[in-house]
């Protein structure tokens, strides 16, 4: 009986949960191609923190968001299909309709810290977002861009990291 109650109390506090871990396959114009490794969420006392264990991506900087839909499936536009444009813009549940980063409470929820990557293809550089809870990122998807992020919409909007280039859905 006080076994049960001890298990309880943990669940309840989200001490006893342990990280999630997400797939993200690279993101082609017929729909997800390859896996290229996981990112595992973890809430801890500053946050929530997310580890990349990542391989084959350019490397340098990548602009890293949390999008609003639990979609990795490419859209059409203009008749040319876009490549994980399924997941829809940067979650945004507070419509601010503004990129401003991470540290910003007066833009997209869904902006995080970007993401490096090493010489060798591989990204293992965990990044923190302060705003945001585990739980939070449940029904939406991580997306890594071509490119990097200056956290802003100018001179380029959504900080100018281009191209979807690989997604994963947060189940
Ligand atoms: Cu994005
Ligand atoms: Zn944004």
């Amino acid at each position: 009986m006080k076994a049960a109650l001890f298990v309880a109390l943990l669940a309840s506090t989200g001490l006893a949960q342990a990280a999630q871990t997400v797939e993200l396959k690279l993101a082609g114009p017929d729909g997800p191609g390859k896996s290229i490794g996981t990112i595992s969420i973890e809430q801890n006392q500053y946050g929530t923190l997310l580890t990349p264990d990542l391989k084959d991506l350019p490397p340098g900087v990548h602009g890293f968001h949390l999008h609003q839909n639990a979609s990795c499936a490419p859209t059409a536009e203009n008749g040319k299909p876009v490549p994980a444009g399924g997941a829809g813009g940067h979650w945004d549940p507070d419509s601010t309709q503004a990129h401003k980063g991470p540290y910003d409470d007066s833009g997209h929820r869904g902006d995080l810290p970007a993401l490096y990557v090493g010489a060798d293809g591989k990204a293992s550089y965990p990044v923190l977002a302060p705003r945001l809870k585990a739980a939070d990122f449940k029904g939406h998807a991580l997306m890594v861009h071509a490119g990097g992020d200056n956290h802003s919409d100018h001179p380029e909007k959504l900080g100018g990291g281009g191209a979807r280039m690989a997604c994963g859905v947060v189940q």
